[in-house]
């Protein structure tokens, strides 16, 4: 990494700097300092710019019960008011809000105040069930005006939001459902994707059979395709039905700033995913100021974020973000590469799209269709209008990053690489467009008030040059608050002794000895990072051994893939003798249909493998390093002294 930082350098053009909310390094500079010279103050700063409080909050930060950090605590505001109101009290009710792109490729607007008088009527019909402030209700829908109106009429009434990505399985929505308690689900009859029309209440129904849900009174349904289904009397109720009688105005219920707006399920190392609780104010401060910081992000751009609002980068960059800023944003239901992989481009000229925010496996899959097929390649699409672009979710390897920046970029466009989580609520270490010069493939420098750093073992700072744990020595505002009915969970992974006090973001991270930017060089826990998304190796563990039927033990790790970043290569040992030929291919499939049924088609192992055992020592650890050689197919140069059964590697290393 160290030659290439060295070697290219972007500066931003004069065209990116001129105007940019922040301009030049300099100004990037004053505010890292202003942050540095009083923390609070600076946060207080923009709390007060950024939103607009019911009742200001008079201390920014109380540290009092670390790590459970208390943000605006005296404050009070509405995220949906926050996000919707004041626009349309400003004069802006019939700006664009939302672009609307159905997988068909229809297309409808939304105004600032329709999307107010959509999220008013879902909110009085949520309140006419008697939901109320701090109640959960979870949300398990596509990509859909009705998805984003949905969370905005939550945050208006004070529930908390829980949304499930409509990838996860009928087992996975349950234990969302029974751990948050939800008392609704918000459901849409069917989601459309590539084409295909795909359950989605049939899905909540099977969730719901599973047991443990009796929390939930009602399944709201909206209707997308029209399909028939069937109404369980008294629990399910359509969408349109429900609001056709609601008022399309509803007072908003003005929270404390630690009220929490949502939780969201992520992958842990260990255990079921786990509920990232974040708060109201301190979370929709961050989504706010870096969409506008992070994205430049100006009254007349059209910023799409092609991510789902199932996780946290729709959360934050297109539900709270951009219409807290009261921006104009694209919505888009499908898939890259529907009707071809040409979509995202032609989205981009037919809306003149100027901030485009995607994942690098996206733009390498489309690398490779563009490669393959001259009629999808971007140079056949007017993209002149874009002026900036972003990178999210994994790595980008700088090769991708080239490609982004020459031919969808056309050169000219800066590309954000934001690191963050689930747990960070916004951008953490991230270029600043109009500021900070590019390195490919390097995450760059904080974000102003972010204390990122790179620590050893037992907390102290390495030197520039040399790897180490990405930590962050100060609280922020938009910080996880807690881990969902688990605050010893929450502590343990994220504020473990040894760290003095240190948030541990649970990735590794090295800094350029001469530029001091930041390059992570991922996850150091047992997390794998799948297109983009997380998922723990003993999630996926548990669900291969949960099929009782066949498998006697399993292990699962990544292995690097050029496409989705890393791909999901599981070992296992049947009850019965080990197969192969034919009948391995068999089984391996039956054990992936398996594993998308408990978790979700996401978690579906790529590889897998069975051995007669596993790799153990003579304790009977599994040694997940060998496997990990194993899988990416390296000649196993680690010592293999302390293994038991040496001669099991051999086996595992023939693919079927
Ligand atoms: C936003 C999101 C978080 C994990 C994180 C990293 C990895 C995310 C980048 C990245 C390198 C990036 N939330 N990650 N962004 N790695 N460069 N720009 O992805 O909770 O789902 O995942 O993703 O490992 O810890 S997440």
């Amino acid at each position: 990494m160290s030659e290439n930082q060295e070697s290219k350098l972007y500066e931003p053009s004069a065209a990116a700097r001129e105007g940019a909310h922040v301009s030049g390094m300099a100004a990037y500079q004053r505010l890292v300092d202003e942050a540095e010279a009083d923390h609070a103050a600076y946060w207080a700063r923009l709390a007060r710019e950024f939103i607009t409080w019911k009742q200001p909050f008079t201390q920014a930060l109380d540290d009092a019960n670390a790590p459970f950090f208390k943000w605006f605590q005296d404050g009070t505001l509405n995220a949906s008011y926050n996000c919707l109101d004041r626009h349309i009290e400003a004069g802006k009710g019939d700006k664009t809000a939302l672009i609307f792109e159905a997988d068909g490729g229809e297309v409808t607007r939304t105004s600032y105040k329709e999307l107010l008088a959509r999220t008013c009527r879902i909110a009085n019909g949520l309140k006419s069930l008697g939901v109320k402030k701090g109640d959960r209700v979870v949300i398990y829908i596509s990509m859909s005006v009705d998805g984003v109106a949905a969370m905005q009429a939550c945050a208006r009434i004070g529930a908390t939001h829980s949304v499930v990505f409509g990838g996860f399985s009928a087992q996975s929505l349950r234990d969302r459902i029974e751990d948050t308690g939800a008392v609704a689900v918000i459901t849409a009859d069917q989601q459309v994707r590539g084409g295909k029309h795909l359950p989605l209440k049939a899905i909540v129904d099977e969730a719901l059979a599973l047991g443990g849900c009796d929390s939930v009174k009602n399944v709201l349904v909206v209707r997308r395709t029209g399909a028939e289904l069937p109404m369980t009397a008294g629990r399910d109720l359509w969408m349109h039905e429900l609001t056709a009688q609601q008022a399309d105005a509803c007072e908003p219920e003005w929270v404390e700033a630690e009220h929490p707006l949502f939780l969201l399920y992520t992958s842990g190392s260990t255990g079921k995913p786990k509920g990232v609780q974040h708060s109201t104010g301190g979370y929709l401060l961050h989504a706010a100021l870096t969409t506008k910081w992070t994205f430049d992000l100006k009254d007349d751009d059209i910023f799409w974020c092609t991510a789902d609002i199932g996780w946290v980068t729709g959360h934050s960059y297109i539900t709270y973000g951009p219409l807290a800023l009261g921006g104009t944003e694209v919505v888009f239901e499908g898939v890259p590469t529907y009707p071809d992989a040409g979509r995202f481009w032609k989205m981009i000229q037919d809306h003149k799209v100027t901030i485009f925010y995607t994942a690098p496996t996206a733009i390498r899959s489309l690398i490779k269709a563009a490669e393959g097929n001259e009629a999808v390649h971007p140079r056949r699409y007017d993209l002149s209008s874009l002026r900036i672009l972003g990178s999210v979710g994994e790595p980008i390897n700088p090769a991708a990053w080239e490609w982004y920046h020459a031919n969808i970029g056309g050169g000219r466009c800066p590309i954000v690489d934001t690191f963050w989580q689930t747990e960070t609520g916004g951008h953490m270490i991230t270029p600043l467009p109009g500021a900070t010069p590019l390195v490919p493939g390097s995450c760059t420098l904080p974000f102003p008030g972010i204390t990122a750093a790179i620590v050893d073992e037992t907390g102290n700072d390495v030197p520039n040059g040399q790897g180490g744990i990405l930590v962050v020595k100060k609280p922020w505002p938009s910080m996880i608050r807690t881990i969902w009915g688990d605050p010893e969970r929450f502590k343990k992974s994220y504020y473990p002794p040894e760290l003095k006090g240190y948030y541990l973001a649970g990735d590794g991270a090295i800094r350029d000895a001469h530029t001091g930017y930041f390059t992570i060089t991922g996850r150091i826990d047992d997390v794998l990072n799948v297109s983009g998304h997380r998922m723990g190796t003993m999630e996926i563990e548990s669900a291969l051994v949960s099929c009782t039927e066949l498998v006697a033990e399993a292990a699962v790790v990544g292995r690097p893939d050029d496409t989705t970043g890393e791909a999901i290569c599981a070992f296992v040992v049947l009850k019965r003798p080990r197969p192969t030929g034919e009948e391995a291919k068999k089984i391996a499939a039956e054990l992936r249909n398996w594993v998308g049924r408990e978790i979700g088609p996401i978690a579906k192992p790529k590889d897998i493998r069975f051995g007669d055992n596993l790799p153990k020592t003579r304790s009977g650890k599994i040694m997940r390093r060998l496997l990990r050689s194993i899988a990416k197919g390296e000649a196993i140069t680690q010592d293999t002294s302390t293994l038991e059964n040496p001669a099991i590697l051999d086996q595992l290393s023939e693919t079927n």
